[in-house]
């Protein structure tokens, strides 16, 4: 007989434990933008304890701003899904029932949605591109194909700087109450650019009064998330149907682990998040700058290195004993440039995170990681590496992730198996690099003169450019394995 659905908790048939409290019980008060992998198992989850403990509307209405696939696997369950949680010690199954319905690829939905005056926090993961700012410029990319469309339209918005402007506009002519704003992406300071970008768009649309109200009565704090999540498989769905007899397309699974970090700032009122583990501070900056430097960065270092060395999953990388050691030592160097956090040992947490990394029960893919470079290595990589710079510290870690990255960059393994680079700079980094002989320093001119990318302080320093060279040219000469070898002793 086919396994049911999972639309109804009564329907449950394994060891999953169900929300302690009725999900239908409960109204809206969240909408999230982003509704993926992540924040199923992140963000929904801290909520779903609050209701659980605390009660309160708050559940979530959430958006996929482009893919309809979610609202097909979630719609149907009622927003029910199982969270599976797994590392060596074992697996643990929960349904959530925190999200109440997902609207997909419908921005007069999502707006309509953001201006229930019930809604009183929007929280989003939309990835660091999906934000459409300038982080130099601090402001609305108006090359950013959302940015330019709402720019256009601002009345019919259908990305995120351009529906987060026309809610508020349309919430304050209603006289709603204003909602509160809380980005949930690892990225620096992430509220108080995001403000910089929503101030900008309503500016840049012509509404320079709507653009000093924003600033004056919206609130935009920063937080910090952590937990490592990969895509949902045929095995997620497996191992859901065995922990509650029922067929689950939603499902996601994670790790034991889960932070998140909030600036404590709600003038319209939030769950009691502290009930899912929430820590509540005044300033989240230090808390971020750890993590994006020492977890975001090691990641991405151990994901190109990995990628490069043809390990398909962390797992795997953390059990190469030469890419382990330089997974210790770039945790070291990060760890190393940053000022003391009161309660945090940071030989502690950097130990943590490389037990986090060898979870064997987590198949998380390093081409997942090494998606969006781009976006990702200026918070992860250049940052720090420029604090060593200033600071007389060890370049050479941050050297060596950046000339991984521009192997990868070049498209192909040393076997000559092509890949994609799955970055919104693909074109343009593929471009630069199409023409020009197959040289380290070649190569890393052609990268260092990408606008927008690698500081420039850091392309002038002699030692940066050196180590770059040498790992790159290792890497070309000899193979990828070698010069990861050669960088381990
Ligand atoms: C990862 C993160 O894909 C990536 O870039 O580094 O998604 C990482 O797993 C999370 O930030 C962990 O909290």
């Amino acid at each position: 007989m086919n396994a049911p659905r999972l639309t109804d908790i009564t329907l449950l048939n394994g060891p999953a434990e169900g929300p302690g409290y009725s999900p239908e019980a409960h109204g809206a008060g969240i909408v999230h933008l982003g509704v993926g992998a992540f924040h199923r198992a992140h963000q929904a989850v801290m909520t779903d304890d609050a209701l659980a403990r605390q009660g309160g509307d708050w559940r979530i209405i959430g958006v996929s701003l482009r893919s309809t696939a979610i609202a097909k696997e979630l719609n149907p369950q009622n927003g029910l899904y199982t969270l599976i949680e797994r590392d060596e010690n074992g697996t643990k199954a929960r349904i959530v029932g925190a999200v109440q319905k997902v609207i997909a690829a419908n921005p007069a939905a999502t707006l309509d949605a953001l201006c229930d005056p019930s809604i009183r926090v929007v929280t989003l993961t939309v990835t660091e591109k999906g934000y459409g700012i300038d982080r130099q410029a601090r402001g609305p990319d108006a090359a950013h194909p959302a940015v330019k469309a709402d720019l256009a339209q601002p009345d019919a918005p259908a990305g995120v700087l351009g529906l987060l402007t026309a809610a508020i506009k349309q919430r304050r002519q209603a006289g709603h109450v204003p909602f509160t704003v809380l980005s949930c992406d690892n990225l620096p300071e992430n509220g108080a650019l995001l403000r910089d970008g929503v101030i900008g768009f309503a500016k840049l649309s012509g509404d320079a009064e709507l653009s000093d109200w924003i600033a004056q009565n919206i609130a935009f704090p920063s937080s910090m998330v952590d937990r490592i999540t990969p895509a949902s498989t045929d095995e997620t769905r497996a191992e859901a149907l065995r922990q509650t007899g029922c067929e689950d397309q939603a499902t996601v699974e994670t790790e034991p682990f889960i932070q998140w970090v909030i600036e404590d700032h709600f003038p319209s009122g939030r769950p009691q998040w502290e009930e899912g583990g929430a820590l509540f501070v005044s300033d989240v900056a230090p808390y971020e700058k750890m993590k994006l430097t020492m977890l975001n960065g090691s990641h991405s270092m151990l994901a190109y290195t990995g990628f490069l060395a043809g390990r398909r999953y962390v797992r795997d990388v953390m059990a190469d004993p030469a890419i382990a050691q330089l997974v210790k030592r770039h945790l070291k160097a990060a760890g190393d440039l940053l000022q003391p956090l009161p309660g945090i040992d940071v030989a502690d947490y950097a130990a943590a995170l490389a037990q986090r990394f060898r979870n064997p029960a987590i198949a998380h893919e390093t081409y997942q990681i090494a998606m969006d470079g781009s976006q990702k290595l200026p918070q992860r990589i250049f940052q720090p590496a420029l604090v060593a710079l200033d600071t007389g510290s060890d370049l050479r870690p941050f050297a060596f992730a950046t000339a991984m990255w521009m192997r990868f960059c070049l498209g192909r393994l040393d076997d000559g198996t092509a890949h994609d680079l799955r970055d919104p700079r693909e074109v343009e980094i593929t471009a630069a690099l199409s023409d020009v002989p197959r040289s380290a320093s070649a190569i890393s001119d052609a990268v260092h003169i990408l606008p927008n990318l690698i500081p420039q302080r850091l392309g002038e320093d002699s030692d940066w450019r050196a180590h770059i060279e040498q790992v790159l040219s290792a890497a070309l000469d000899q193979g990828c394995l070698s010069a990861i070898q050669q960088e381990a002793r």
